[in-house]
């Protein structure tokens, strides 16, 4: 055997013998690295005379080839190895239950709006909004709100710095500016019937306030409208809200500057296992506020007072979402806490029915 078939032997054996690729490259360098063994080899064809290097080459490459091709060979079977014994120790259970996704769902003061929506649009009225940043004139003087009203003090409304026009902009503090804009929009010459829910602002931080709240406002304007439409009205609204025909309204006489006359509307509620629950008339809870258009805020509106006439209510959507959903902190509401949502019922997939809440 010649030296050149001795290595050979001695590299395919140990090839085919390595452990792991660490050991199969360190062969690889050993063979054909820079100073590896086949390349000194093929450096000392240069200095072969050409009849020795006619039969030294060959020999030579082909020791080369077959060497190159072992490692290959080798190699692949390694990593073969390597990825069977990866999957044979990793155990994928097809059967385990999926880690739940963090769900959550509509909001109660969302779910009320959309309530809202639907049943006073089953009474021929539509959805009206308007701008969070408002006028003074819009927001109180086309209200009949007073210049001395202690609504409009700085401790009570939001305001903007002084525009250079002298125009104060503020927070709006209630949504009657949206309905003063539709009255505006309309012209003076056709019937209006719009509800506006939206946020409204006050400066007021307490257990039972929050700066930022929600209310819901409802204006009618035609010709011939009486306090009796208003009653018919609220109390259509108030039995389709709370889902019982035994609800009971009591109207007490009040004062708004924006309407005349006015009156707060209360909902009788039972006493079952020591719990309020709406319908009958054991106990009263203020519900809403409510009266007939002011005459100077028809005026304002630009109708003719002596032709049209209205009748207006507003309420605090947070306060209904508690009535109706029995939740007693109103700052919950503002927490965004998924238990508490979980705790009142409301899960991801509902969908905003009329149906849910402590008169279901
Ligand atoms: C309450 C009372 C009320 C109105 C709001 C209104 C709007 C226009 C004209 C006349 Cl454009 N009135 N809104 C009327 C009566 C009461 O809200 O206690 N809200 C929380």
């Amino acid at each position: 055997m010649t030296d050149l078939d001795q290595l050979r032997a001695d590299l395919l054996g140990s090839i085919d013998a390595a452990a792991g690729l660490d050991a199969l490259e360190s062969l690889r360098v050993h063979a054909l690295g820079k100073a590896g063994a086949i390349t000194g080899l093929l450096k000392s064809l240069g200095g072969m005379s050409p009849e020795e290097r006619q039969v030294e080459g060959p020999r030579i490459h082909g020791l080369r080839e077959a060497v190159t091709e072992a490692l290959g060979a080798r190699k692949a079977a390694l990593e073969t190895a390597v990825l069977n014994a990866r999957l044979a120790g990793e155990t994928l259970d097809l059967t385990l239950p999926a880690d739940a996704a963090p769900q959550g769902s509509v909001h109660p003061v969302s779910q009320v709006m959309d309530e809202l929506a639907e049943i006073f649009a089953d009474l021929g009225f539509a959805v009206a909004t308007g701008p969070e940043i408002e006028d003074d004139w819009h927001n109180f003087t086309a209200l009949n709100i007073p210049e001395t009203h202690p609504a409009r003090a700085m401790h009570d409304t939001f305001y903007f710095p002084p525009e250079p026009s002298g125009e104060k902009m503020l927070l709006r503090t209630h949504t009657s500016p949206v309905q003063i804009r539709a009255m505006k929009a309309a012209g003076g010459n056709q019937p209006i019937r719009i509800i506006a829910p939206g946020r409204t602002y006050r400066s007021d931080s307490d257990a039972t306030h929050t700066p930022m709240f929600h209310q819901v406002e409802g204006l009618v304007i035609d010709k011939g409208i009486t306090l009796g439409h208003l009653k018919w009205t609220l109390e259509t609204f108030l039995k389709a809200f709370f889902e019982r025909d035994d609800v009971v309204l009591r109207l007490r006489p009040s004062y708004f500057p924006f309407t005349e006359p006015s009156a707060e509307v209360d909902v009788g509620y039972s006493l079952v296992g020591g719990k309020r629950v709406i319908g009958g008339s054991e106990g009263w809870m203020e519900v809403l506020g409510s009266g007939m258009v002011n005459r100077k805020v028809i005026e304002a509106g630009g109708y003719d007072p002596d032709e049209w006439q209205g009748f207006a209510f507003g309420c605090g959507i947070d306060r209904l979402a508690m009535l109706k959903y029995g939740m007693d902190d109103l700052r919950a509401f503002f927490d965004g806490d998924i238990r508490w949502l979980r705790h009142y019922g409301f899960s991801a997939l509902d969908v905003p029915t009329l149906s849910g809440g402590v008169g279901a």
